[in-house]
C-alpha cells in the first residue's frame, strides 16, 4: 500500500531508497581527473586578484590578500581549521563499520577510544535504519565527543532524513495526518517500512532524543559545505547556514507532524547535483553558505555510477569537481567510507 503510495512520487520526492523508480541523470566525467581539473580552473579563477586592476580597487585587493596570507600563516597550529578533517555519512546502524573504518584511520583505539587529538570527525546524518544499531552509533559519537573536545578536536553528526524519519516516529507514531499531497501519513508506518526498528525508538532517551533534535543540518568546516542530500533544497530554509539550523531546529521541536514531514520529505531529495543543473545549484549554495565544495552522503556511490558496492573505495567527485560523495553504500554490502578532506 504505502510502497505503491512511494512510487507515485518522482526522483526528487519521496525517493527513499529501495523507492527509486527513475535512473538516475549521469553528470558525465566524474572521477578524479575531472576533480582535479574543476579545482584546478577554480584556483586559477582566484587568481583574478592579482591582475592590474585601476586605481583604490587593486589596492584595496591587494591588500585583502595580503591579509589573508599573513592571516594564515599566523593561524597555522593555532586554528582548529589546519587540524585534519574527516567525514563519513550514512552510517545506518552498522556499528561495526564505522567502528572499523575509524580505527583503520587512526581515530579510535581497540577499546573505540578517542585517538584523532584534535581531528575533526564529521559525520553527515542517517545514523539509523537499515541496521539495527543507530543507537549504539549516537552512543558512540556521544561518548568521542568529548574527549575529542578536550585535545581540540570535534565529532558531531548533521540531521539526515533518517533522523527526521525517527524522531518524528518518537514523537508522533502512528498518528494520521494529511500531506501536501492529500494523501494520509503516519511516521511510524513510513520508517518501518524504510528500515526502522521499533526497539531503537524505546532504546533512546530523552538526553540523546534532544542532542539529536538540535543537530546542524548544515554547516561550513574549513572550506568544505558539509550536507546530508544532494539537494538544494536546504536553500528554502533560509540562505545562511545559521538561519538554515534554526529553522531546522524550530520545525524539529514542534508537535506539528505535518512540519516534520514537509521537512523529511525535502531532506528526502537527491541527485539534483547530478546532470547539467548540478555545477549551477552547487554554486548557488556555495555562494549562500559559504565554501568551496559540497559534501555530502545521502545518494549511495553504488546507485549514481556503474560501480558496484564491492567496488567503492573511496569518494566519488563530480559535478566539474563541486561535489563529493562520500556515502560507499555501508547497508548495500559496500564500505563504510572515513574521508580525509584536509
Ligand atoms: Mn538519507
Amino acid at each position: 500500500m504505502s510502497a505503491n503510495r512511494g512510487r507515485k512520487y518522482g526522483r526528487s520526492d519521496l525517493d527513499m531508497n529501495g523507492f527509486s523508480v527513475t535512473e538516475a541523470p549521469r553528470c558525465g566525467g566524474g572521477g578524479p581527473g575531472r576533480g582535479r581539473a574543476g579545482r584546478r580552473a577554480r584556483s586559477g579563477g582566484g587568481r583574478i586578484l592579482f591582475r592590474p586592476l585601476a586605481g583604490r580597487q587593486a589596492h584595496w585587493d591587494c591588500g585583502r590578500q595580503l591579509h589573508r596570507t599573513v592571516a594564515r600563516r599566523i593561524n597555522i597550529g593555532a586554528m582548529p581549521d589546519t587540524s585534519p578533517l574527516y567525514v563519513a555519512s550514512d552510517v545506518h546502524g552498522h556499528y561495526d563499520a564505522l567502528v572499523a573504518a575509524l580505527r583503520e584511520r587512526g581515530l579510535v583505539d581497540e577499546e573505540s577510544r578517542w585517538t584523532g587529538g584534535d581531528a575533526r570527525l564529521w559525520i553527515l546524518g542517517d545514523l539509523f535504519d537499515r541496521g539495527e544499531e543507530g543507537v549504539a552509533v549516537v552512543r558512540l559519537l556521544r561518548a568521542l565527543a568529548g574527549p575529542a573536545a578536550a585535545e581540540g578536536g570535534l565529532v558531531d553528526t548533521l540531521i539526515g532524513n533518517h533522523e527526521v524519519l525517527v524522531l518524528g516516529s518518537r514523537r508522533f507514531g502512528d498518528v494520521a495526518f494529511t500531506d501536501v499531497d492529500g494523501q494520509d501519513r503516519q511516521f511510524l508506518h513510513w520508517w518501518v517500512l524504510n528500515g526502522g526498528f521499533e526497539d531503537e525508538l524505546g532504546d533512546l532517551t530523552e538526553d540523546e532524543v534532544s542532542w539529536l533534535e538540535s543537530r546542524r543540518a548544515v554547516h561550513v568546516e574549513g572550506r568544505s559545505l558539509l550536507v546530508h542530500a544532494d539537494t538544494e533544497s536546504y536553500l528554502g530554509y533560509g540562505r545562511t547556514e545559521e538561519s538554515v539550523n534554526a529553522a531546522i531546529r524550530a520545525i524539529m521541536s514542534s508537535d506539528e507532524p505535518e512540519e516534520w514531514w514537509q521537512l523529511f520529505r525535502e531532506l528526502t531529495r537527491r541527485h539534483e547535483f547530478m546532470g547539467a543543473e548540478g555545477p549551477a545549484r552547487v554554486r548557488s549554495m556555495l555562494r549562500s553558505f559559504g565554501g568551496e565544495e559540497i559534501v555530502h552522503g545521502h545518494s549511495t556511490i553504488p546507485d549514481t555510477t556503474e560501480l558496484t558496492p564491492g567496488e567503492v573505495t573511496e569518494a566519488r567527485r563530480y559535478c566539474e569537481g563541486l561535489a563529493l560523495n562520500v556515502d560507499g553504500g555501508v547497508y548495500q554490502g559496500g564500505k563504510c567510507l572515513v574521508i580525509r578532506i584536509d
